[in-house]
């Protein structure tokens, strides 16, 4: 058997291997799912802490901005929401100044960020929740990737009675697969529009990247090429 052949059977078996692996989802994000209720790994801003077993983050100050309630009430780090006045709260999302002003102007909120790689293929995903006490104002949660904001839900659409906040949104989740790879920031959100008060928080657990899975013509393939560099270097040797 030439070196040529070897050289080719190896790099065939090297990438049948390396696809069988590809199909099992690489530990890419540390600690997406706040195991024993840690943050380790994320980087955050503002008010936010673990639930339930996953992160929470809401718009609440230490001030009275939940008034009749008392101040902080719904606070449940000690650290209040961040003033989105002071500067820097887009910038720690990858995001540019003002980016957050959608319908009104952002005035505090929280985040929580991590930057991690992408293979080409890989399906980013999070289990969500939102909870709210606005009645009016647009508050909303949102996740920026690379600086693209979605929103996951503004305020209006938790309907469902809840406690302690009075609605949520229900469970739901998110999905976003990436064609190329790349170092992607991540930023999970929530802000108060239009004003400072009444609370709106986002629960977030189990973030995910998930690696494509190759279609079966591409395993067949790859496995007869093996067969038949197989088979001819035992006909030669024989
Ligand atoms: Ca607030
Ligand atoms: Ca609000």
């Amino acid at each position: 058997m030439k070196v040529q052949q070897l050289a080719l059977k190896a790099s065939l078996i090297a990438a049948t291997v390396g696809l069988m692996f590809a199909g099992n989802a690489m530990a890419a994000i540390t600690n997406g799912g706040f195991a024993g209720n840690s943050l380790t790994g994320w980087n955050t801003l503002g008010d936010v802490t673990t639930q339930s077993g996953g992160a929470f983050l809401t718009t609440a100050s230490l001030f009275d901005d939940d008034f009749p309630e008392d101040a902080g009430t719904f606070n449940a780090s000690g650290t209040s929401a961040y003033d989105i006045a002071l500067g820097g709260f887009e910038a720690f999302a990858g995001l540019n100044p003002g980016d957050l002003d959608t319908l009104d102007f952002a005035f505090e909120g929280s985040l929580l960020t991590q930057t991690i790689s992408i293979n080409a293929g890989d399906t980013l995903s999070f289990n969500w929740n939102v909870f709210t006490n606005e009645g009016t104002a647009p508050d909303y949660a949102f996740v920026a990737v690379n600086g693209v904001i979605s929103v996951l839900a503004p305020a209006q659409n938790a309907l469902i009675p809840s406690i302690p906040f009075d609605f949520s949104t229900g469970a739901s989740v998110f999905s976003q697969t990436f064609a190329a790879a790349s170092s992607v920031t991540l930023a999970f959100g929530v802000v108060d529009l239009s004003d400072y008060g009444v609370t709106s928080a986002l629960w977030l657990d189990n973030v995910r990247l998930t690696a494509a899975v190759p279609e079966p013509e591409t395993y067949a393939m790859l496995l007869a090429g093996l067969g038949f560099i197989v088979a001819s270097s035992r006909r030669k040797s024989a």
